[in-house]
């Protein structure tokens, strides 16, 4: 079916050469060049996306859908960092609707997973100036004591960036430290957008580009997989999207070390960026489906559904999107503090399986580095003990 599409792209005249010269290197997987990025997001109309990337996803991962049964740990909100998109953050100084967890209170939400079939547990949030490297990698460590089978996906290159030195170690010395305390991954954020004019007027006081590229640069050698992440739909041209994730490729091509790209769409609730409106669901469409055309070394394109909302995440499994992140439990704040369409972003993984079903695709639960856990095609969950 995708292979007739491209057929009639090619045939279609209404079609510009530079777009059937485009459509013909996807369907030789040929590598797509900076500027016909920039060309796909400047003229490519949201059919013609969607073949070219629907292409790529099915040549890539079939039919299949990928989601884990995680939960988020964001152990403070306060944070060091001025992010102006941020509607999560307090500044140390600002208490109003902060929070501090002691220990206890982060181990006990581990325990509270006891028996359930979790895979994962995903550690973000703000840069506190108390919470240091030797504090997390003792939290790890207590975490995997209750709790030796779960992956631990945790700090942003931010964080990471902040804690290393604050300890004065070098990245791969606190990169170690972690691992050897039983950190398995990095998640993607703080990524934002690469290019330099833009990543000062957005969030200028936390890493630049450089450092995280060096931060997951290093992971990956350690061999401590990660995700990327973009933030659009702001002030960024078409231009810098591509820039971004050219230095994303650029380091895949290196290092194979990310799992998964991860576009984040700007949500204008509640921050300094308020002025500046949210681009349309369209837009979020073109945007996953020139991301999977482009990044051609990434194995995995992840629509983050509490932040998109149920019905968008449904339409972009058809533009190139092959994973839906997790079940999440009430424990992320990041996205309901910015105006994420679902407010309590929380799904069953039978609700998670049925949305899945819904389109046609066939659901499978992975772990973090994507090893088929079940396929739900045929699965029964009246027979299931414990529904996470
Ligand atoms: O870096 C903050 C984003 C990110 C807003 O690796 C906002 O599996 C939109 O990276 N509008 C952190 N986005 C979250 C993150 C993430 C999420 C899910 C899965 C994974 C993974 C990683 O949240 C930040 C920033 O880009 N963010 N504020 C906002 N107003
Ligand atoms: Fe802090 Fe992260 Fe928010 Fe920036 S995005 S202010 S680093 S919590």
């Amino acid at each position: 079916m995708s292979t007739q599409s491209i057929s009639s792209i090619l045939l279609d005249s209404n079609i510009s050469k530079e777009l059937k010269t485009i459509a013909e290197k996807v369907y030789n997987e040929e590598r797509i060049s900076v500027e016909e990025g920039i060309l796909l997001y400047e003229k490519g109309e949201l059919g013609y996306l969607g073949v070219l990337a629907n292409f790529i996803r099915e040549k890539k991962n079939g039919n299949n859908v990928y989601f884990n049964r995680n939960f988020h740990v964001e152990p403070t909100n306060m944070c060091v960092f001025d992010c102006k998109f941020c509607s999560y953050s307090r500044l140390l100084k600002q208490k109003e609707d902060a929070w501090e967890m002691t220990d206890n209170e982060i181990l006990d939400i581990v325990r509270s997973y006891n028996g359930k079939p979790v895979t994962e547990v995903h550690i973000v949030g703000g840069v506190h100036p108390k919470m240091g490297l030797q504090y997390f990698a003792d939290l790890i460590k207590n975490i995997k004591t209750i709790r030796p089978d779960i992956h631990v996906k945790a700090f942003t290159a931010v964080e990471l960036s902040y804690m290393c030195k604050k300890a004065k170690v070098s990245y791969a010395e606190g990169l170690q430290i972690l691992k050897d305390h039983g950190q398995d991954s990095l998640p993607g954020g703080g990524a934002e957008i690469f290019d330099e004019k833009i990543r000062t007027q957005i969030c200028d006081d936390k890493c630049t580009s450089a450092e995280w590229l060096e931060m997951h640069e290093t992971a990956h050698k350690l061999g401590m997989p990660s995700n990327a992440t973009i933030l659009y739909g702001h002030i960024e041209t078409f231009e810098h999207r591509i820039d971004h994730m050219n230095r994303l490729r650029e380091l895949q091509d290196r290092t194979k070390g990310f799992n998964t790209y991860i576009p984040l769409k700007f949500r204008n609730k509640g921050n300094q960026m308020s002025n500046i409106p949210e681009v349309s669901t369209i837009e979020d469409l073109r945007n996953y489906a020139v991301s999977r055309i482009f990044l051609d070394n990434f194995n995995h394109l992840k629509a983050y559904w509490p932040m998109i909302g149920k019905n968008t995440t449904q339409l972009s499994l058809s533009f190139g999107v092959d994973d839906i992140d997790g079940t999440i439990d009430d424990t992320t704040k990041i996205y309901s503090m910015a105006g994420a369409e679902d407010q309590i972003p929380k799904l069953s993984t039978q609700e998670l399986v049925e949305m899945i079903k819904q389109v046609n695709r066939t659901p499978i639960e992975r772990d973090t580095v994507y090893n088929v856990i079940t396929d739900y095609t045929n699965y029964d969950f009246s027979k299931e003990e414990v529904v996470v």
